[in-house]
């Protein structure tokens, strides 16, 4: 029997190893839809785009593997280019398939025809349009290459309907033609290794910095050895938390603007920084003329473009982050360093009294007991707001994938789906959703999803009436004029989550702890509308336009 278009695209999937795709349909995506019935892949049925390439981000996310989001053409692939960005920031590698009107009619404005490549240009790594059946395997092979190789990212194929539905009759496997970035290789890397361990070990002060790079190049454990090996003190970015386990208390915490002050300041002093697996993004650096003013800066990321970008590096080198770690390892002494280690001692201690005294303990605390009963194991995925800060701070995440969250782009609303895609990658790991009523609201329609499937997601809706970070700001830096971040009381989350077929209950912050173990126990997904006071603030917090040393602890003087 001849095969189709739709029936390669299958095949080439299944060898790509994909399992999963996270969809929803439209007539020109229903020849991939029917063949994939008698395929062994599984499609999952999402209530919006958006939602389908944020469950392939979390999939991806959560098991490093590459998600697979589809769509129709039109309004099915502009509904995706919010999760197409997310992923982008984060780095998530991501296949996008969106179906295309026929070939003929391209260009001519036709029923549900958008240009979705020239749209996604600036938020993928790179997209094709299939034009011919032949091109099919290549092309998605290369898809794929592309997207998890190097720095991975999302790429869109974009299909038109009669290439799919074409006979196709080769039988030739082309091999990807995508020529990979040269990265730095063997002579260079190790003189760059060596001047960089020479500088390391000279430091009085120094600091490693972690990016989320590092659980993407795999290289967690040889950072993390590195690190004991050193004795050296380290602070992540927002995507770098968790990638290294440190039970010596060299974990500083991640920089920027929800920072933690002892990061911040650390970075602040320090005499040299190796920074691994970080574009220096706005998020970790705050003002930057002002970051890590006393700094040598030593870069190593795969991506070239990631070098220089927003921090000017004293040494930069492009290589795989894991076998560059490997190399520099042996070269670094053990030091004590006793002066610089008590400095930070003696101001982790001045910071933990500070913290005592403002009301983030209860957020805290709760967090931290839902971890205590999921379970170590557990991924917490966070939203974006107050929800995300307290999350971040608060989920002692020990292993890479264990924290979820859109870090570069801060897309309200991913924690939904995303937790579903993990769900479906790690069904073995309790994933347990923290957000707040405004991004819980933005992809509200994912609980049906989540009901359809019985996914055991456990979602935390904090609940305090208002877009939390937004009334902070307005709070501190507009004198308190609020306006446009009430979300008022009329809607009955508990209710709309039962109304969805979702065990749900609310609770205050205080009686909240009990509650886990009934969330806990339900062997199917639950919701907890968790009540917060809408004063409870995340702090300190760096003011618009401030340095990483001018955290604050309440309205600026
Ligand atoms: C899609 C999107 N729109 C707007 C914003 C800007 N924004 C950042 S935080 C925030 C408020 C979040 O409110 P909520 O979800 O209730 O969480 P809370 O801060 O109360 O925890 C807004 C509107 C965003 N990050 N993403």
């Amino acid at each position: 029997m001849n095969k189709t278009g739709a029936d390669i695209i299958l095949e080439t999937l299944a060898r790509e190893g994909v399992e999963v795709v996270f969809g929803y349909p439209g007539t020109n995506c229903l020849p991939i839809l029917d063949r994939m019935s008698d395929s062994p892949i599984k499609h999952y049925l999402v209530r919006h785009e958006q939602a389908a390439a944020h469950a392939a981000d979390g999939y991806a996310r959560a098991t490093g593997k590459t998600g697979v989001c589809l769509s129709t053409s039109g309004p099915g692939a502009t509904n995706m280019v919010t999760g197409i960005a997310t992923a982008y920031m984060d780095s998530t590698p991501l296949v996008a398939l969106t179906a295309q009107v026929t070939s003929d009619l391209l260009g001519s404005d036709a029923f549900q025809e958008t240009d979705i490549i020239g749209i996604t240009m600036p938020i993928t790594k790179h997209s094709f349009l299939i034009s011919r059946v032949e091109k099919i395997e290549s092309k998605l092979q290369e898809a794929f290459e592309i997207a998890r190789s190097g720095r991975p990212g999302p790429v869109v194929v974009d299909l038109p309907i009669d290439v799919v539905t074409a006979q196709y009759e080769g039988t030739v496997k082309k091999k990807p033609t995508f020529a990979k970035k040269k990265a730095a290789r063997g002579r260079e890397i190790e003189t760059k290794v060596r001047e960089i361990a020479r500088r390391l070990n000279e430091a009085e002060r120094p600091i490693i910095m972690i990016g989320g790079g590092i659980k993407l190049a795999d290289a967690c454990m040889p950072v993390s050895e590195l690190i004991e090996k050193g004795r050296l003190p380290f602070v992540t970015t927002m995507m770098g938390i968790g990638s290294v386990h440190s039970p010596n208390g060299f974990n500083l915490g991640f920089i920027g603007t929800h920072g933690s002050e002892l990061a911040n300041r650390a970075v602040h002093q320090a005499d040299f920084i190796l920074a691994v697996g970080t574009r220096f993004s706005d998020r970790s650096t705050s003002k930057i003329e002002q970051f890590a003013p006393l700094a040598t800066i030593a870069q190593i990321d795969i991506d070239a473009t990631s070098i220089g970008k927003n921090i000017k590096s004293d040494i930069a080198l492009v290589a795989d982050i894991a076998e560059a770690v490997r190399g520099l390892t042996p070269l670094i002494e053990k030091k004590q360093r006793s002066a610089w280690m008590d400095r930070i001692a003696t101001e982790r201690a001045q910071i933990e009294e500070k913290h005592l005294s403002n009301g983030f303990g209860q957020v805290a605390s709760f967090i931290g007991a839902v971890q205590g009963i999921m379970g170590e194991d557990a991924i917490a995925v966070a939203d974006v707001g107050l929800n995300q800060i307290w999350t971040l701070r608060s989920w002692r995440s020990n292993t890479p994938r264990g924290l979820l969250t859109s870090g570069g782009m801060g897309t309200m609303g991913f924690s939904l789906p995303a937790a579903m895609g993990a769900t479906v990658g790690s069904p073995d790991r309790a994933v347990i959703v923290f957000t707040g009523d405004g991004g819980f609201f933005m992809n509200i329609q994912e609980l049906a999803t989540i009901s359809y499937y019985n996914l055991p997601v456990k979602v935390i809706v904090f609940n305090n009436g208002h877009l939390g970070m937004i009334r902070q700001f307005q709070d501190l830096f507009y004198d308190a004029r609020f306006n446009a971040c009430k979300l008022g009381d009329k809607a009955d989350i508990t209710a709309i989550g039962q109304g969805f077929g979702i065990p749900s209950e609310k609770v205050t912050l205080a009686d909240a702890i009990t509650a886990i173990e009934r969330m806990k126990q339900a062997a199917g997904p639950y919701l907890l509308e968790v009540f917060v006071d809408p004063d409870n603030y995340v702090y300190p917090i760096i003011p618009p336009g401030g340095s990483n040393i001018e955290m604050i602890y309440g309205r600026p003087k």
